[in-house]
């Protein structure tokens, strides 16, 4: 056999199953691992998967040796709030005082500062920031994303938060699906009109459809933003147009997200911290993907972690993301995430590695495209510079990515100690 790229030496290859949906419940403990594994690739594909020692008879115009190390299909992180203007790091001064999150929200600050950061930075200055906080991710490990936009509130920013999601695709050979989040918070000017800010980002939406700038539609349920009523209408008007459902549910306090989520068919119930018993129940009996937010609950200090080991041993579907954002997560790295899912989810290394591959894509609806390494997939891969895969939930906060591939083609890699090169420094 003829191969564009052949990987082989590989100590461990990690190979989700993916069956047509996220896997749910016992189905998340499998986990295929092939050991001395190889794999070859053509136009941009995987082509053969086999052994190493069966690799040594074949051709490729380009051999890559992996040194025996772990290789993976590429990571997917399911939520992100990728597009954002300024920062917040005033605000970790009010966290250390113990104001709360929906405090700092309701003093017009947190998401709403970022709102006016957001609406005063350029199209351009979006796209350069945001291109800083992607290739982060992708050095960790990342070659599928979901962005949120959000930091708008009006037609206007919204749009252009989307725009710059469609930019990084064109940039970058990753794929960034795109989530409208226009209720992300109540405008000052709206409060105690939370019905008609709704309908105007109805009608938003409706110009995104025609214009195709996103695939899911997401609203901020929680107390002091939108209710689970508004939230059912805002989503089920978002259904009838076509969109893809996500929900920001249960993250503080138990409105019933989880339940609202499964009834209406939604893609993904995110946060879940606060789900309720029926909550889970109704989501381990649905196709509703539970995207788990570690990172979220760790940045805000809290004790109660969203309820990983009830949903799994009910039979729910759980994936993991970073939450990236200016407030609640300032993180790109996945890795930490799963380290805090071993440590505080108590999910095993094998439901997190699924966790974080087919089932997030499920989350995005993208099971089809990435989150696995089969023949006839696209060949998104990782080598990950440790002895087995269950090194990287154990030794935690640090990057364990050595070479990122998207296609077949490598995208991103470490540079060895002391092979930098500053041109131009004297
Ligand atoms: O900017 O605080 N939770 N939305 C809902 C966020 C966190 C992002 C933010
Ligand atoms: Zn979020």
């Amino acid at each position: 056999m003829n191969f564009d790229l052949l990987v082989y030496n590989i100590g461990q290859l990690i190979l989700p199953r993916f069956t047509g949906n996220a896997l749910k419940g016992e189905e998340m403990k499998q986990l295929a691992v092939r050991e001395s594994a190889a794999f070859g690739v053509n136009d941009g594909k995987v082509a053969w998967i086999g052994s190493s020692t069966e690799a040594e008879g074949y051709n490729a115009k380009l051999k890559l040796d992996a040194e025996g190390k772990v290789v993976s299909p590429g990571l997917v992180d399911p939520h992100t709030h990728l597009v954002f203007g300024g920062s917040r790091e005033h605000e970790l001064a009010l966290k250390q005082e113990g104001v709360p999150y929906l405090e700092i929200l309701a003093r017009g600050g947190g998401i709403l500062s970022t709102v006016e950061a957001t609406k005063n930075a350029a199209l351009q200055d979006l796209v350069e920031k945001a291109s800083f906080h992607l290739e982060r991710m992708v050095s960790h490990g990342v070659t599928t994303m979901e962005a949120k936009s959000g930091y708008g509130l009006e037609r206007e920013t919204e749009l252009k938060q989307l725009s710059v999601i469609h930019k990084l695709n064109e940039k970058y050979p990753i794929s960034v699906v795109s989530t409208f989040l226009g209720p992300h918070a109540i405008p000052p000017a709206y409060k105690g009109k939370e019905n008609e800010f709704l309908l105007e980002m109805l009608d938003v939406l409706e110009e995104i459809k025609e214009k195709k700038l996103a695939d899911f539609a997401d609203i901020f349920c929680e107390t002091g933003v939108f209710t689970i009523d508004q939230s059912r209408v805002f989503l089920q008007k978002a259904k009838e147009k076509g969109f893809g459902l996500k929900i920001h549910a249960d993250e503080i306090d138990p409105l019933g997200g989880a339940e609202l989520a499964s009834s209406l068919g939604a893609a993904s119930a995110d946060h879940l911290v606060a789900a309720s018993d029926e909550g889970i129940r109704m989501l381990s009996e649905s196709d509703t993907v539970a995207v788990l937010l570690p990172g979220t609950t760790f940045y805000l200090g809290k004790d109660q972690y969203a309820r990983a080991r009830k949903m799994i041993d009910e039979g729910a579907a759980v994936a993991l993301a970073t939450d990236f954002n200016p407030g609640s997560c300032v993180t790109e790295n996945l890795q930490f995430i799963m380290s805090l899912a071993a440590l505080k989810l108590k999910m095993t290394t094998e439901e997190i590695w699924n966790a974080v591959t087919v089932n997030a894509a499920c989350a995005i609806g993208r099971g089809k495209e990435a989150g696995t390494l089969d023949v006839g997939r696209q060949a998104d891969f990782v080598i990950w510079d440790v002895p087995n895969y269950k090194y990287i939930p154990y030794h935690y906060g640090v990057n364990h990515a050595k070479r990122v591939f998207v296609s077949g083609e490598m995208i991103w890699e470490r540079i060895p100690f002391g092979e930098f090169q500053l041109s131009g420094a004297r």
